[in-house]
């Protein structure tokens, strides 16, 4: 018999990648979207999946309509992918990112308690949490810093997800995953922003790109293949918390010039440095040990940094008719 999902934040780059993979594994797949008054199913018709995804109305600040939907559905599996998860906004919107991004994951915890425990739980955990971090690289056992009240958010959720595991038996996992991305990433975050920046300037259409702290490092890896590390992460005997992460870090300048290489531009005539992009506090170095991940999960990332570029700028270009 086939399996049901229910996948939060079904709207998001990971939760489409998510539903593609799991109706491709014959799941049904029950998607939970916000109501506002443009529904955002950009995403699904990228992938031309639309169809063959349920919609259901959900708000992580409403206990309720989790109960509702739960009852509705009847998951196997729930998979929190939900957040305000823009870490820029969580400094001058802290209280609703705590609201949304925290006690959201733990609605949905406790929603699954009163429904039905045996429902299997995923929480989009991050490497966010490390923040100032403690020892490189960062594996399960290295200490949290959190470093902005999205952090600080996701932190409180994933406790939750550890406590709801420990104090009531809930098969309730955390990934840990570090950024991922791909021509689905929001236009807010720093990948996308480049090389949808690249494919204007391409164009003729934009003669600038204006960027915050290029010296910040990150463990950037392809957001398919960790909706993958997802599924893996509840198809096992134990639940258990795992890093998802390449192993290798990069500085934003590096992106951007791998990026304006990509479309044969030399960078430095283009790109601007914009203090309105600095942080309040930053996140310097993240780079992730996901050798857990591998033993346990049989989980190993593939496409590299430069395919990565390479994609994202091919994919922006195309948009644009380049
Ligand atoms: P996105 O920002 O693309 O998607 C977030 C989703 O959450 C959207 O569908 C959004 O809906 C939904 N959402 C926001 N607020 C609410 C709410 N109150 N009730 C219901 N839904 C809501 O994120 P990603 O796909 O990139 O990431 C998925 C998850 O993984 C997030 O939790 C993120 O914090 C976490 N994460 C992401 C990483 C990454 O590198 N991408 C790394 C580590 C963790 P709407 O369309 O209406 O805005
Ligand atoms: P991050 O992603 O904060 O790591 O969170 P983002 O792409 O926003 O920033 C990465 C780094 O780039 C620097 N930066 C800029 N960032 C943005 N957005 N815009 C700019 O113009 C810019 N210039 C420099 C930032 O300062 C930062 O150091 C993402 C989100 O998906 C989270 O939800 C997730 O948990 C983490 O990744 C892992």
């Amino acid at each position: 018999m086939s399996k049901t999902a229910l996948i939060t934040g079904i709207t998001g780059q990971d939760g489409a990648y998510l539903a593609q993979l799991l109706l491709s594994k014959g799941y049904r797949v029950c998607g939970a979207f916000r109501r506002s008054s443009v529904l955002n199913l950009e995403r699904l018709d990228y992938l031309g999946i639309r169809e063959q995804v349920e919609l259901l109305p959900l708000d992580l600040l409403d206990l309720g309509s989790i109960v509702r939907v739960l009852q509705k559905v009847q998951p196997d599996e729930v998979y929190n992918l939900a957040a305000q998860s823009f870490v820029a906004v969580s400094f001058d919107q802290p209280v609703s990112t705590g609201d949304i991004t925290g006690l959201g994951a733990a609605r949905m915890l406790e929603g699954i308690k009163l429904v039905n425990p045996k429902i299997r739980f995923y929480q989009a955990s991050s490497s966010e949490m490390f923040g100032k971090v403690q020892a490189v690289p960062q594996n399960e056992k290295t200490p949290f810093y959190p470093r902005s009240p999205y952090a600080a958010a996701k932190l409180y959720a994933h406790w939750m997800t550890v406590n709801y595991r420990e104090a009531y038996g809930i098969y309730a996992c955390s990934g840990i995953l570090f950024n991922h991305e791909s021509p689905l990433r929001g236009l807010e975050f720093v990948t996308r922003k480049i090389t949808h920046g690249v494919a204007r300037i391409k164009s003729g259409q934009e003669r600038e790109l204006r960027l915050g702290n290029l010296e910040a490092k990150r463990d950037w890896g392809y957001a398919p293949e960790y909706v993958e590390a997802m599924w893996l992460m509840l198809q096992q005997k134990e639940p258990e918390d795992y890093v998802i992460a390449t192993g290798e870090t990069h500085s934003v300048r590096e992106f951007v010039e791998a990026a304006f290489a990509a479309a044969g531009l030399d960078w430095r005539k283009y790109v601007k440095t914009d203090p309105a992009f600095y942080r309040p506090a930053e996140v310097d170095l993240l780079v992730g040990d996901a050798s857990r991940a591998k033993e346990k999960l049989g989980w190993q990332p593939k496409v590299t940094f430069k395919e990565l570029v390479q994609i994202m700028v091919e994919a922006d270009m195309a948009r644009l008719g380049l």
